[in-house]
């Protein structure tokens, strides 16, 4: 496949080049965040640290981590660094976990973001000739913005239909012959149900690529997506706190996201010690804005548990490459001792022939933890006679003990009776942490 960049010089820049323009960044960015936030100034004097001790990018571990906590604390002006008659934007969100963060943004930052979407929407095979239906949310939610920024700046002609109406959706889609669609894993597996239920096959639509990101998904859910939608389905990543998607993005490959690490530096250190790993090692993400003006946070704890790469990428980029993460530090439900992620779950529906739509419901019963998990049953395996639907169930329930090591009680229930998400899907009902 012949590669587009959108910003090629960067996008496949030499690792000396890379290196030094992140150092000349970091040095800049150290002393602007050490003048202007005394909230940082403190946590940098606490450690020892002065500007003059960052002299390049190998001079980053000096530096304090920031954490969600540090957010809390500093909410909600206490980590801008610029004056507010500079800044343009504000986004939030009340976060996967509940949390609210509240990101501050100049025009140059803006600009920075969305030529990070731009170069996702690009490497997805976008020109200005497509047609790009942004069905992520708008408002303070990061996802409508960002997507719209980069759809925009790549010249597509932009359809900002934000998420929900899951019928105009298709309408339009139809209608004006969008060809990129942007909006969650979840969401995109809905709009293929409603698709289906009208009859409406993959070649009857003009979508040729989808831009899925905001929540974990697995290489099942790809799958699924992309047969339904008959389209090539692409990763994205990023946060509200960084500023929001486009941190990182998926090549032709489809092989893990490529960091936009000219702006945000990427590390994966031990969630426990904070040691940095070595790459190939699975940690936790942290992430240093070396160029954002209003809001940059310096090695930002973000709690997603993830891998990088510098494997040679066959689409020629050299940004170093982050796997798919396969969930949050703070997502990981510890059933009776053993850690179970939601997507792990997903990779066993979906393999055994199932929908990716189930809820995981937690719950502690005499000291015990007790697990459950609803699936929806599917219109080809719908049957009403109680053995076989035992049977069903036994089975997947067997299919999950081998993925995870222990055993949930699966409950298969009736088709559409699990809540359909427009944005970020809720997998887990963890009821343990009611009491
Ligand atoms: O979800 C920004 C975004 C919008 C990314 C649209 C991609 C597309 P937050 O609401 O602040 O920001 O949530 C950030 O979502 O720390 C991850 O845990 C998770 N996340 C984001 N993208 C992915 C992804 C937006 N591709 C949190 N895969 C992050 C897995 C993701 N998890």
């Amino acid at each position: 496949m012949a590669q587009n960049y959108y910003q090629k010089e960067t996008e496949t820049m030499s690792r000396e080049e890379m290196r030094k323009l992140q150092s000349e960044k970091l040095v800049k960015q150290v002393r602007h965040v050490y003048e202007n936030v005394p909230y940082y100034k403190n946590l940098m004097d606490e450690k020892g640290v002065t500007p003059d001790d960052i002299k390049s990018i190998d001079d980053l571990h000096k530096l304090p981590f920031l954490s969600k906590a540090d957010l809390r604390e500093a909410y909600p002006y206490g980590l801008l660094a610029k004056p507010l008659s500079e800044c343009v934007r504000i986004h939030s969100t009340s976060g996967t976990t509940g949390r609210r963060v509240v990101a501050f943004y100049t025009q140059h930052d803006v600009d920075l973001w969305e030529d990070c979407c731009a170069r996702a929407i690009v490497a997805a095979g976008g020109t200005k000739d497509d047609v790009c239906q942004v069905a992520y949310g708008y408002g303070l939610f990061t996802g409508g913005a960002g997507l719209h920024g980069g759809s925009h700046k790549v010249g597509c002609l932009t359809l900002p239909m934000s998420s929900g109406n899951t019928e105009r959706q298709v309408q339009f889609m139809n209608d004006l012959g969008a060809t990129i669609l942007c909006c969650t894993p979840s969401y995109a597996a809905y709009i293929g149900e409603s698709l289906k239920e009208q009859s409406i096959g993959p070649d009857e639509i003009p979508l040729k690529a989808g831009i899925f990101g905001a929540e974990p998904w697995t290489e099942e859910m790809r799958k699924n997506i992309e047969q339904t939608l008959g389209i090539k389905a692409y990763d994205i990543y990023g946060l509200t706190e960084t500023s929001g998607p486009g941190v990182a993005f998926e090549c032709s490959e489809q092989t893990g996201m490529h960091v936009n690490e000219d702006h945000f530096y990427a590390e994966i250190i031990d969630p426990d010690t904070g040691e940095v790993l070595p790459e190939g090692s699975r940690g936790e993400l942290v992430f240093t804005a070396l160029d954002k003006e209003a809001f940059p946070l310096l090695r930002y704890r973000t709690r997603d548990i993830c891998v990088l790469s510098r494997k040679q990428c066959s689409c020629g980029r050299t940004l170093v490459k982050m796997a798919k993460p396969m969930g949050r530090t703070d997502d990981m439900l510890i059933i009776r001792g053993v850690n179970v992620f939601p997507s792990q779950i997903e990779t066993v529906l979906l393999n055994e022939g199932y929908e990716p739509n189930y809820q995981i419901i937690v719950d502690r019963v005499k000291n015990n933890d007790t697990f459950e998990v609803n699936v929806e049953m599917t219109a080809d395996k719908f049957t009403d006679k109680v053995g076989e639907i035992l049977a069903m169930e036994k089975s997947l329930s067997l299919a999950m003990k081998t993925m995870l090591g222990i055993n949930p009680a699966v409950r298969l229930v009736a088709p559409k009776s699990i809540v359909r998400s427009e944005g970020k899907a809720v997998r887990v009902i963890d009821k343990r942490k009611l009491v």
